[in-house]
């Protein structure tokens, strides 16, 4: 059985992973409304990932024979600006996200609830790439963003990016 405080913040972290999907799913309208068809499918196949980072929690508090409880999804608000602009609140945001996986693990030790402590770590390895992912657009960004050829290119790039799906088994 789970331990009900380690239940309760798994329950706010299945509402963090989606309202990141919701996140992402605005980011991606809008860089299809202003004509960038890549950026608009990176984010677009982030937000799936983000689908698959709940419906883990949700799998596994039932696997643990808790209890999940959903709550409201808020709606992202201010999705404007650069490209630039864009990923850097996708960095902070996702900054965040880590912070939060963090005290997940940190609770789960001082619960001594060793297997979320397990399960937890899948997440702290998956926000490692999700910092770095961001922050490489950015870097790429900063360097030749002002270039309307090149950024025409890092457009063509982020076409390339495929959704496959997550498990943490
Ligand atoms: Fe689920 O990692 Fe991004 O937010």
């Amino acid at each position: 059985m789970i331990n009900e405080k380690i239940q309760d913040v798994l329950n706010a972290q299945i509402n963090k992973e989606f309202y990141s999907a919701y996140l992402y799913l605005a980011m991606s309208a809008y860089f299809d409304e202003i004509g960038l068809e890549g950026f608009s499918n990176w984010t677009k196949v982030q937000a799936r990932e983000e689908v698959d980072h709940g419906m883990i929690l949700f799998d596994f508090i039932i696997e643990r024979n808790g209890k999940v409880q959903l709550s409201q999804i808020d709606v992202p608000e201010n999705i404007s600006g650069s490209p630039l602009e864009i990923f850097e609140k996708i960095y902070e945001h996702e900054k965040y996200v880590t912070d939060s996986i963090n005290c997940v693990a940190s609770m789960s030790d001082d619960e001594c609830d060793l297997a979320s402590r397990n399960f937890i770590d899948w997440y702290i390895a998956e926000q490692v790439e999700e910092e770095r992912n961001a922050y490489e657009i950015i870097l790429k960004l900063k360097m030749f963003g002002d270039d309307k050829a090149t950024l025409y290119h890092i457009d063509k790039d982020l076409q390339e990016r495929t959704y496959k799906s997550h498990s943490y088994k």
